[in-house]
């Protein structure tokens, strides 16, 4: 596999996941603090209070991501260590822990990678109506701009939002997610409009506090569909599908890529979304959306799975049904590496913005050999698989930023609780101790053969 010498190899993580201290140095509640002590909402009744207790061991881990030869680390601020109220007041001991923590992967030569918000909003901004309050695009501007303001100087490399399709469907339809709603389609659309409004504003106040050269991103997470075979009917058809509504794969509509990326990238609504939602969808006025659509500097791509497509008598897009021998994560995803290569080829040619992966790795269930070592094969295969294929995106002219791992550590995945091990590093949950996975050992080496 080649990538181009700029190209950056980093691993993943976001705060809620990893940080624990989640009632400490002044750090007000978030949904996901909440939502956890609600019974039955995560397995195991696990919650996120301890984590991997990032909080106290960042230095330890960013020793550990060293180790690794990691070039970057993407990770995520915790809006409600940072402005406990949700606006106002700065709590200084919060904003400090990021402040340090920037410095010390500064000091080991490992970029920081910062996205704003991983879901976990504070408590008392969903009570005053969260993403369905239109002043919440203000709320997370002023957020931006906090953050900015005092880490700007030495991070360049910004992500407003994770996932948005993903948590709106998650948390806001579906019910399995903090804050666990379940909204009505109209509803949706206008916590969504929202939303997009608050990535415009929040990357308008970002900008104006950050240095010229800093970079800002979407990290998006949608239906990637890839063609059961590289015949022009069947390729013709996955990329219509990735970008139909509704999408041949079955997805609720709420979660269309388009719905999200059109109004970012090209700056309205595809016709696709305007026939099917009609009269639901709320209207964005001229001024609006070109607050959404200012120019951002990449797209990230959080990419684990996808759907294999084919054209049906008609050329019509219809799922296809596996014909390979594929794996299983310990998820339960197929193992579908050939997403990554048409995802970011089908999304490029799209949206023309160069790609960053944001997120991809695979759960497995990993313990500590009576070696001491964790002997993840599949993971490195995996990862192998995957990397193989985006770097063929980067040589058939797609331009590839970069590629973070997910996750740097084991760590919480949220209804799943503790079951599900994405990470390079070993936790031991009990002891908190830290353990590299061959898998890490394996990736320090394909970032050291980058620059031969
Ligand atoms: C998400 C998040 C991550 C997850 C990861 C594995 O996609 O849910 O960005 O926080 O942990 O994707 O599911």
């Amino acid at each position: 596999m080649k990538f181009s010498k700029d190209f950056i190899f980093g691993a993943a993580s976001a705060s809620y996941q990893i940080e624990g201290a989640i009632k400490e140095d002044g750090k007000s509640l978030s949904i996901w603090d909440t939502y956890c002590m609600r019974e039955g909402t995560i397995k195991k009744g696990h919650n996120g209070d301890i984590a991997c207790d990032h909080y106290h061991r960042y230095k330890e881990d960013v020793q550990l991501m060293k180790q690794i030869d990691l070039q970057a680390y993407r990770f995520s601020t915790s809006w409600p260590r940072i402005l406990p109220n949700g606006t106002g007041a700065i709590n200084e001991k919060g904003l400090d822990f990021y402040d340090r923590l920037v410095d010390e992967l500064l000091t080991n030569d490992i970029e920081p990678f910062l996205t704003l918000f991983h879901w976990d909003l504070p408590l008392c901004l969903y009570e005053k109506g969260g993403w369905k309050n239109p002043d919440s695009a203000d709320w997370f501007a002023e957020y931006a701009s906090v953050v900015g303001t005092k880490l700007g100087d030495r991070v360049k490399n910004w992500m407003t939002f994770n996932e948005m399709a993903m948590f709106v469907r998650l948390g806001y339809l579906e019910a399995v997610h903090a804050p666990g709603e379940k909204n009505s389609t109209f509803e949706c659309l206008r916590m969504i409009k929202n939303l997009l409004l608050a990535h415009g504003k929040g990357t308008s106040d970002l900008r104006s506090v950050l240095q010229k050269d800093a970079k800002i991103g979407f990290a998006h997470c949608g239906a990637i569909n890839f063609p059961e075979d590289d015949s022009p009917a069947n390729v013709a058809a996955a990329r219509k599908s990735m970008f139909d509504v509704p999408n041949a794969c079955g997805y609720h509509p709420v979660f269309s890529n388009t719905l999200y990326l059109d109004p970012i990238f090209l700056g309205k609504y595809d016709p696709q979304t305007l026939d099917y939602f009609g009269d639901d969808l709320p209207k964005i006025n001229d001024e609006e959306m070109k607050i959404i659509s200012q120019p951002i500097d990449f797209l990230g791509l959080n990419y684990y799975s996808g759907f294999m497509i084919k054209a049906d008598e008609q050329g019509n897009p219809i799922e296809a049904e596996s014909k390979e021998d594929e794996g299983y994560t310990n998820f339960d995803w197929p193992v579908r590496p050939k997403g990554l290569y048409w995802g970011s080829k089908f999304l490029y040619e799209r949206y023309k913005s160069p790609i960053l992966v944001t997120e991809n790795g695979m759960s497995s269930a990993d313990w500590v050999a009576l070696d001491g070592k964790v002997h993840d094969h599949e993971r490195i295969d995996f990862l192998r698989r995957y990397l193989e294929e985006f770097s063929k995106a980067g040589q058939d002219g797609v331009p590839l930023m970069g590629y973070m791992q997910w996750s740097i550590m084991d760590n919480f995945e949220w209804s799943e609780g503790f079951g599900q091990r994405f990470g390079l590093i070993h936790i031991d949950y009990k002891t908190q101790k830290r353990t590299l996975k061959d898998s890490a050992l394996w990736y320090k080496e394909i970032i050291k053969s980058k620059d031969e």
